[in-house]
């Protein structure tokens, strides 16, 4: 435990103009060795997004919908954190060498810190894209490692995150709700711009198997987001497993379950009496925290930085 307490509250470092946890960033070099599969699924997010809420649903995917195969340890131990790094607990990529293939990753990383490895096949799916859908499909499951994308409404995103740089113990003091809310907004926060991080990822679904969720549409209908992953995939699942899925990914469901809700990470990586890692799972919940005058300045900095872009986000329900 020393070790943890050696490493509380250290400032970002920067890589290629990205600020990161200082573990995280010595954790790129070793990174770039990681060898990607074809059936790798990788998870994207931009951190606070539904990461953990669409590991689950993909392990019990993986599953066939069976809990007690996704009771065999933590979501972390399960579906390994590319870039993770900190005192007393395996890495990610230690993490990943006891992964049996399909694999599920996940990653915060902005394109320009992603492996390459990774994102190869772009070449092979742009030339895919010219095939019929049904041979493009069956082509893609095969050659190509897809990537599934949760994106959440800013302003919740800019909550959560909040609370978790106070609770998860590795990151900077984040400061009064206030002047994180500004570091936010200038990326200036751990993985740098949520603005940037929303917009790559959309664009590179143009040329890469990008499965695009939003956070707030599972919110809404859990069972149909899971039927286009499914979908997404390529496997399917008879109706009662799909139901059994959506009922046992539910927020209330993985708050109390030690393997979703990361209560067992130690208290000094993470202390969840400060603020539970399972907050509170909903859509709209900024509304609570900025100030009128806070929106007001939030959404015209929005504008400008979402300028001529398609992606539509809905901060409530
Ligand atoms: S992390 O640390 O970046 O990987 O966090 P991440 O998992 O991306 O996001 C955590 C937020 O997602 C909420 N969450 C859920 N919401 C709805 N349903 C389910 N099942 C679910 N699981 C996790 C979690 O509560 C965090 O959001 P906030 O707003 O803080 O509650």
């Amino acid at each position: 435990m020393e070790l943890i307490q050696d490493g509380l509250h250290q400032r970002l470092e920067y890589v290629k103009g990205v600020p990161l946890i200082k573990y995280f960033a010595e954790a790129l070099g070793p990174l770039e060795s990681f060898q990607a599969r074809p059936d790798d699924l990788l998870i994207s997010t931009y951190p606070k997004s539904g990461t953990t809420w669409v590991s689950q649903i993909l392990d019990m995917i993986y599953q066939n919908g069976d809990l007690d195969k996704c009771h065999r340890a933590p979501i972390f131990m399960r579906v390994p954190f590319l870039e993770f790094k900190a005192p007393g607990v395996p890495s990610g990529l230690e993490t990943l060498k006891d992964t049996p293939a399909p694999r599920l990753l996940k990653t915060h990383l902005p394109l320009a810190l992603v492996p390459q490895t990774l994102l190869d096949q772009k070449v092979k799916f742009q030339l895919l894209r010219r095939l019929r859908w049904e041979d493009h499909l069956s082509l893609r499951v095969q050659d190509c490692s897809e990537v599934v994308y949760v994106a959440r409404n800013a302003k919740d995103v800019a909550v959560s995150y909040h609370h978790f740089y106070q609770m998860a113990k590795v990151h900077p003091d984040p400061g009064t709700w206030d002047s994180f809310l500004e570091k936010f907004m200038a990326g200036e926060v751990c993985y740098g711009s949520w603005y940037q991080h929303v917009r790559e990822w959309w664009e590179l679904s143009c040329t890469h198997p990008v499965l695009y969720l939003f956070y707030e549409d599972m919110k809404e209908n859990p069972k149909r987001e899971i039927q286009k992953i499914l979908e997404f995939v390529g496997r399917s699942l008879p109706e009662d497993t799909l139901d059994f899925i959506v009922q046992h990914t539910s927020f209330k469901e993985m708050k109390k379950n030690p393997m979703t809700n990361y209560s067992t990470l130690p208290k000094e990586l993470m202390d969840h009496s400060i603020s539970p890692f399972m907050r509170k799972g909903t859509a709209g919940d900024w509304k609570t925290t900025f100030t009128v005058a806070q929106n007001e300045r939030f959404d015209a900095d929005y504008e400008e930085k979402m300028a001529g872009c398609s992606l539509s986000f809905r901060s409530q329900l």
